[in-house]
């Protein structure tokens, strides 16, 4: 019986010191201590043995009970801290690697200067107006002056949608729609999108304007140019010449078209001047009667001039890009840029 007994001891230490998990530690007291267990079979075999042997035997499975009793616990404290300090280890935070760098985006270029541009007509007075992309002929053409057979319609190559309909060639409709609903005195600037049949390296077939107009009593080509020039000194620098040139436009008598001095080689002549020296930069002009008639003003009282820039020329001259179809293509080393 006493070898019995040495003998399992013998195999639950083994056991219980080759154990690695509070699982496994406790499968094994199962094992040996559990109702069912071997030390628990040994302890209750001890009624078939001869009585003078009993106490004996009887003392040695109580002392080998006592024993792993005893191991389990100190194995149990043991693996539990190896098992705390391997997960701790595996949670480490490492507060001194460099983080994950977020990406942070802007405003596209053409955004950027229409912005800029709003402001700088808001600091005169002028707030804004927007409308329809899809635009009736009536609003794009016939209120601003075109007759109907205007070679304009074919010179601006426009999309139409429908024989009546046609995508804007430009925003001055939105102007006419503000001036139909709204009495003067009226600044307003309208920016956004238009379309023309047009590709090349500086036209694109959807760009971007701003077109604005002032209407009250009394408003002359002095009142025009003060405006213009003031923004052009606002938005390119203090010192920009500035110069008007006349010009044509159905929707605008006298018209005029305004250049700058060309701010890649201040004058001197280049190749985006052609060089002329003076870069144009807006259309403009004094309203013409009969589209103030159109919009039912009383064209007598009331006078206006009015203005249209591109977007997209203007953001090319301020930033020196030389092909309007980099602004498009969404390429990030180009647009990161700005
Ligand atoms: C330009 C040039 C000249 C213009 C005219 C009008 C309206 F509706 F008031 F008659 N809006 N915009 C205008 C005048 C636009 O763009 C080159």
């Amino acid at each position: 019986m006493e070898e019995k007994v040495l003998k399992l001891l013998e195999e639950a230490k083994m056991a219980l010191q080759a154990a690695k998990s509070l699982r496994e530690l406790d499968d094994l007291r199962v094992r040996y201590l559990g109702k069912k267990g071997e030390v628990t079979a040994l302890l209750k075999g001890l009624g078939n043995l001869p009585p003078e042997e009993r106490p004996a035997a009887g003392n040695a499975v109580n002392r080998a009970r006592k024993e792993i009793e005893g191991l389990l616990n100190s194995r149990k404290i043991l693996v539990q801290e190896e098992e705390r300090s391997l997960k701790v280890l595996s949670e480490t935070l490492d507060i001194s690697l460099p983080g994950v760098r977020r990406e942070r985006g802007h405003r596209h270029p053409v955004t950027q200067v229409m912005e800029e541009i709003l402001d700088v007509f808001a600091g005169l007075g002028f707030s804004v107006r927007v409308g329809p992309e899809v635009e009736k002929d009536y609003y794009n053409f016939e209120a601003l002056n075109f007759p109907k057979d205007h070679p304009a319609r074919d010179m601006q190559d426009t999309f139409f949608i429908r024989e009546d309909v046609v995508l804007r060639t430009h925003t001055s409709p939105v102007q006419v729609r503000t001036m139909e609903s709204e009495e003067p005195p009226l600044r307003i600037v309208s920016p956004g999108k238009v379309y023309r049949h047009d590709y090349d390296v500086s036209h694109s077939p959807m760009f971007h304007q701003v077109e604005g107009f002032m209407v009250d009593e009394g408003v002359a080509f002095s009142d025009l140019k003060g405006v213009l020039e003031e923004f052009v000194h606002q938005f390119f620098g203090p010192k920009v010449p500035v110069r008007f040139r006349a010009s044509f436009f159905p929707f605008t008598e006298p018209s005029a078209e305004v250049d700058m001095g060309c701010s890649m080689c201040l004058g001197k002549g280049c190749r985006v001047c052609k060089d002329s020296g003076w870069i144009e930069i807006l259309g403009s002009g004094m309203i013409h009667p009969e589209v103030l008639r159109y919009v039912g003003y009383n064209s007598e009282k009331f006078s206006g001039f009015a203005f249209g820039m591109g977007m997209e020329r203007i953001a090319m001259l301020r930033y020196g890009i030389d092909d309007i179809r980099l602004l498009y293509e969404g390429d990030m080393r180009f647009l990161e840029q700005f």
